[in-house]
């Protein structure tokens, strides 16, 4: 500590017991760095590039410590001094560059590339504004910029700038990088481009800015509201801004270290994440040919460099940029892809569904060209990995079968159980030792202890010392007072219609009604949520109203609310997350069967000892393969069933409403008098119209079999050893979703680093 010491004197000449916590924050800040930097990264001749538009780090400190492997050193000298480090970290800004699972993924791969000591790096965009802060006012959500650079802060400055050109215009990228920490090994870079001229002052009431202005709003905030054309726009030019640098990034380094440009493939391999980066791909062809290589050799190379993950199955995501805008941004992109193009329908004149610019809409399909012409394509979990091969991506599949390959997604323990949840790191230790922190596998051994009644109690009081530490966090947050020896049963995740929070709400319906007819249920439950609606998405809006309503309606129904609460929490993002997943008795994963590609929450949560709710649906599968039927609770149609009812376009929301009261009750609730009298009539009508008259996610078919799979679970929580069993268990078969397995599977199919 005397390193630490030392510095803090440097800095402001005082003692540690002397200072603020934002001295001692900066002064960690400024050690952890350091400490860092004097770490060299790992060299090699081919390297990884994880290019990614999404990067959602969460707070860095804590598990920089942990990383370092001083993390229990530091906090027991503050203490000594009188200070906490629990306090200090709250004074990090989380830096939020990322929607949801897909840019929390990323995080968790740097965390475990650096941990297996592999030369990567990622490269992403310095968004100043990160996605947005939520607030809620009148019981709906309202965006505010959340900021999170500081004068002091994790990035780093670089001399490293190069021109990205644009129609009429070019803007000079400026390279930021971050060290990101292994666990007890040599940190890794994260590489975030930026321009000098963004302008904050741009912004407006919210979030809202001009979006023409590509000038100064190119780097200000992570995918702006896409539903009109300049928002599309702009997200056409955030991505090239992006691929460019990292093109030309890329060809500087690979020639620094002895390439020739013929031998690229040597020296890098890219992967793509979702089509976000797609156009990584024109773009070396272009760089490579304006060096004097031949069209053809620069689109082999190329094809031999590049690998794309697909994310999602759903239409809205899987990114068709019309040809028309790629010429008011990106013109000298146009005939690079036009000449792929023609080169597959050339080679398949047979199969539209093979296009990359398809005909009739002149839209340039950009999954379609990472297929052609990367090495590599996986789907992020078994189910979904096979739901591309035989639905959605058939045609692909049926001529580049050797191109497939799933890898199941995970999660860095570092974060998601070492960090977030000590005291139930330092009892799996007692119980079996360290080595799960590096082979996550060696969690099996809990199993020995599944019957010992010691152990079960143990692991019981921990989740209720957790559940005491997320009421507190739960009551500054939203001001809800909760019972702590009620059930805690969360659904944190993006807010979508196909993850489904509409059916759990209508579940809390469900049991309002009950109680307030005198059917009282047979323990209390809490039934906390987490999530941002993208700022555009009408319905996903309601959805947050309706359940801020029924948070409302039950804190002040007397009658209630002894036996249940509603809590919405507001601004989830990954410092709530590791608040909320170790206090979780059940786990919700309820989205419709086919639609999540994986879930990784899913994972966290069983990490942390929660049991599942969920359909047969991404990891989901895999979860109860492992854990068997008796841990985790599964109900809903199958994925099979899902895509026929697609396919033959027969589902009809209406006949469920009509044929099952009970069902229709709960529905109408949503424009009831009680709800009415908290929220607004607008809202409402809508998600009720949207509900009756199309319910595109099919909650109805699955409201039965949710009621009863869940009254099961909730039963079964009251037999407190057979339910602490079920919570080992679940710890105990997770290490196959540790984000170091998925790392040692890409490279060992994919990189080959
Ligand atoms: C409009 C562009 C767009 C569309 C979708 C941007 C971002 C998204 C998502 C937020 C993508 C995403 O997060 N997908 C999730 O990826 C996770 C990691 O593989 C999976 O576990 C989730 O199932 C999947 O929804």
């Amino acid at each position: 500590m005397q390193v630490l010491k030392d510095l803090i004197f440097k800095l402001y000449e005082k003692e540690c017991a002397d200072c603020t916590n934002e001295e001692l924050y900066k002064a960690l800040l400024l050690y952890t760095k350091e400490q860092l930097a004097g770490k060299s990264c790992p060299s090699a001749k081919k390297r990884l590039y994880y290019i990614s538009a999404e990067f959602l780090l969460g707070k860095l400190l804590s598990n920089n410590l942990i990383n370092l492997g001083v993390y229990d050193e530091i906090a027991a000298y503050l203490k000594e001094n009188g200070k906490s480090l629990a306090e200090v970290e709250e004074l990090e800004p989380e830096p939020s560059l990322g929607n949801g699972g897909l840019g929390r993924l990323a995080a968790c791969f740097l965390d475990s590339i650096a941990t297996l000591g592999l030369p990567g790096e990622g490269v992403g965009l310095n968004y100043h504004l990160g996605l947005f802060q939520q607030e809620f006012r009148k019981h709906k959500q309202f965006e505010t910029p959340n900021p999170w650079i500081e004068e002091a802060g994790w990035l780093i400055p670089t001399d490293v700038t190069f021109m990205v050109p644009f129609r009429g215009f070019s803007l000079k990228s400026v390279l930021y990088d971050m060290d990101i920490s292994g666990y007890h090994s040599s940190p890794i870079r994260l590489h975030l481009f930026d321009t000098e001229i963004v302008d904050e002052s741009i912004v407006g009431e919210g979030i809202s800015f001009d979006k023409h202005d590509i000038l100064h709003n190119l780097t200000l905030f992570l995918y702006p509201d896409d539903s009109d054309a300049a928002g599309k726009r702009l997200r056409i030019y955030q991505q090239y801004f992006m691929v460019s640098s990292a093109a030309q990034y890329i060809l500087q380094e690979a020639e620094k270290r002895g390439c020739t440009l013929h031998d690229l493939p040597e020296y890098a391999v890219v992967q793509i994440n979702d089509t976000h980066p797609s156009m990584v791909i024109p773009e070396f062809i272009r760089l490579l040919t304006a060096r004097g290589l031949s069209f053809e050799e620069a689109s082999g190379i190329v094809s031999k460099m590049c690998a794309y993950t697909n994310h999602t199955i759903m239409a809205e995501a899987l990114e068709k940029w019309p040809v028309s805008d790629l010429e008011d941004a990106v013109p000298q992109l146009v005939p690079i892809i036009q000449k792929l193009d023609a080169a597959m329908k050339e080679k398949y004149p047979n199969n539209k569904d093979l296009a990359i610019i398809d005909e009739k809409t002149s839209l340039a399909n950009m999954a379609h060209m990472d297929i052609h012409y990367g090495f590599s394509i996986n789907g992020v979990a078994a189910l979904h990995t096979d739901i591309l091969k035989t639905n959605t991506l058939k045609a692909f599949y049926d001529i580049y079968p050797e191109k497939f390959n799933n890898k199941t997604n995970g999660i860095t323990f570092r974060r998601w159980l070492l960090a977030c949840n000590r005291p139930l790191t330092a009892f799996i230790t007692s119980l079996i030792g360290d080595d799960f922190k590096k082979d996550a596998f060696a969690l099996e051994r809990l199993l020995e202890h599944q019957d010992d009644p010691a152990a079960l109690e143990q692991l019981l009081a921990i989740k209720a010392e957790a559940k005491a530490a997320c009421k507190d966090f739960i009551w500054q947050n939203t001001g809800v007072e909760v019972d702590v020896s009620s059930v805690f049963d969360i659904q944190s995740k993006r807010l979508h219609e196909y993850k489904r929070q509409q059916l759990n709400a209508l579940y809390i319906i469900h049991k309002y009604l009950e109680i307030k007819e005198g059917k009282l249920p047979i323990r209390p439950v809490t039934y906390i949520f987490g999530a941002k609606a993208a700022p555009a998405y009408t319905i996903a809006k309601d959805i947050i109203h309706l359940l801020l309503c029924l948070q409302e309606l039950v804190r002040n129904d007397p009658e209630v609310s002894p036996h249940m609460k509603v809590v919405m929490v507001e601004n989830y993002n990954v410092t709530a997350a590791e608040k909320l997943i170790p206090a979780c008795d059940l786990s919700e994963q309820i989205s419709l069967a086919s639609k999540e590609a994986s879930g990784t929450g899913n994972m966290k949560f069983m990490l942390n000892g929660a049991v599942t709710l969920g359909t047969l649906d991404g990891a989901n599968v895999e979860i109860r393969d492992l854990v068997g039927e008796e841990n985790i609770y599964i109900f809903g149609q199958s994925s099979q069933e899902v895509i026929a009812h697609y396919d033959a376009e027969d589902y009809k929301a209406k006949t469920y409403y009509k044929n099952d009261p009970e069902l229709r009750r709960c529905v109408d609730f949503i424009t009831g008098p009680e709800i009415l009298a908290i929220g607004s009539r607008k809202e409402l009508r809508r998600l009720h119209k949207e509900l009756v008259g199309k319910d595109y996610f099919m909650t109805f078919p699955d409201f039965q079999s949710y009621i009863a799979a869940k009254e099961r679970a909730i039963a079964d929580y009251g037999d407190r050893m057979a339910w602490a069993k079920k919570m080992l268990v679940n710890i105990a078969k997770s290490g196959f979703f540790s984000s170091d397995r998925t790392i040692q599977q890409y490279n060992e199919d994919i990189w080959r680093l």
